[in-house]
């Protein structure tokens, strides 16, 4: 059954004018990143929606970065994995792939994807929480792990700085959103690809796609509240689902 079907997304996606794709945490499970609704889940008791929000910044600007730094330094010691690889491949060996990605690890960059739309932003980049417009690239820059409970940093202007990433109640890029939906509305195939497809806006992107008459391929290790509306839906790992399709390419 895989097989053939593994066969059939292969041989549409050779003959797609244009290719999209959305990932979720689930991508990167295979290079150590905990999911956010995993079992493993992703800090101490704590839950991502109650620290990725703007009220629990406010709150205690110091956990949310303790939480932040926490996992710069396990996506710091994290590789790209087969499943981001492969996809970076896709993009020389198809003629059109749009990859966006809900993910702010910065795994698909490293993985030599180059069309990206980054929807939630980038763990790596921080911003001034006052909107004084100050961007601070720390790409890299791995946090020590015995950095404890470290101060705040602050802006140049003197307020404090954030993770550039979208919190939950925070609106998304505008200009991100619209990339992200003409990529969905142009798709021949839309490869959806770990995620839990509960987050919005993103998770309304596949719908989208369908719409317009795209393939809509679901690439997960579980049923999700998408599975009902893909037309294909590939069972197992993105690490070895993805390079199972290149094969076949
Ligand atoms: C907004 C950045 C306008 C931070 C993140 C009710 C209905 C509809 C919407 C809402 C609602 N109530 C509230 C909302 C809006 C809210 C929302 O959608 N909430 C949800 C929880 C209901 N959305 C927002 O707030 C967005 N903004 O809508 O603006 C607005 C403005 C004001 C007020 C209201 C609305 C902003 C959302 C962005 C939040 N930021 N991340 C950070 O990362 O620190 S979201 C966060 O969740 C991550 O980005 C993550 O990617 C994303 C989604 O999770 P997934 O990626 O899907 O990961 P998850 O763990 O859930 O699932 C993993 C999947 O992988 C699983 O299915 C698993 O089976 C699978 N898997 C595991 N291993 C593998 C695998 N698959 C393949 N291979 C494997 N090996
Ligand atoms: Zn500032």
């Amino acid at each position: 059954m895989l097989d053939n079907q593994l066969d059939g997304v292969a041989a549409r996606l050779r003959t797609a004018r244009a290719v999209s794709v959305l990932t979720g945490a689930g991508i990167s499970a295979e290079s150590g990143v905990p999911t956010f609704r995993g079992k493993d889940g992703l800090w101490r008791n704590y839950s991502a929606t109650d620290l990725a929000t703007p009220e629990a910044f406010a709150r205690a600007p110091q956990l949310v970065w303790e939480w932040y730094r926490w996992r710069r330094r396990l996506i710091g010691q994290a590789s790209p994995n087969a499943g981001h690889l492969a996809l970076s491949r896709f993009e020389r060996s198809l003629t059109h792939v749009e990859l966006v990605t809900q993910n702010v690890d910065g795994l698909h960059q490293r993985a030599g994807s180059r069309n990206i739309v980054e929807l939630h932003g980038n763990i790596w980049r921080a911003r001034c929480a006052e909107g004084c417009g100050a961007v601070i690239d720390e790409a890299g820059v791995v946090p020590p792990a015995d950095a404890g409970r470290v101060a705040v940093p602050l802006c140049a202007c003197g307020a404090r700085l954030r993770p550039d990433v979208v919190w939950f109640g925070e609106s998304l890029d505008p200009a991100l959103v619209d990339r992200a939906a003409r990529a969905a509305r142009g798709a021949d195939v839309f490869l959806v690809i770990g995620t839990s497809a509960l987050v919005y806006p993103a998770a309304g992107l596949p719908s989208v796609a369908s719409r317009e008459g795209a393939l809509v391929v679901e690439i997960n290790i579980e049923d999700t509240p998408l599975t009902s509306l893909a037309d294909v839906t590939l069972r197992g790992p993105a690490a070895v689902i993805l390079p199972a399709i290149e094969a076949r390419l």
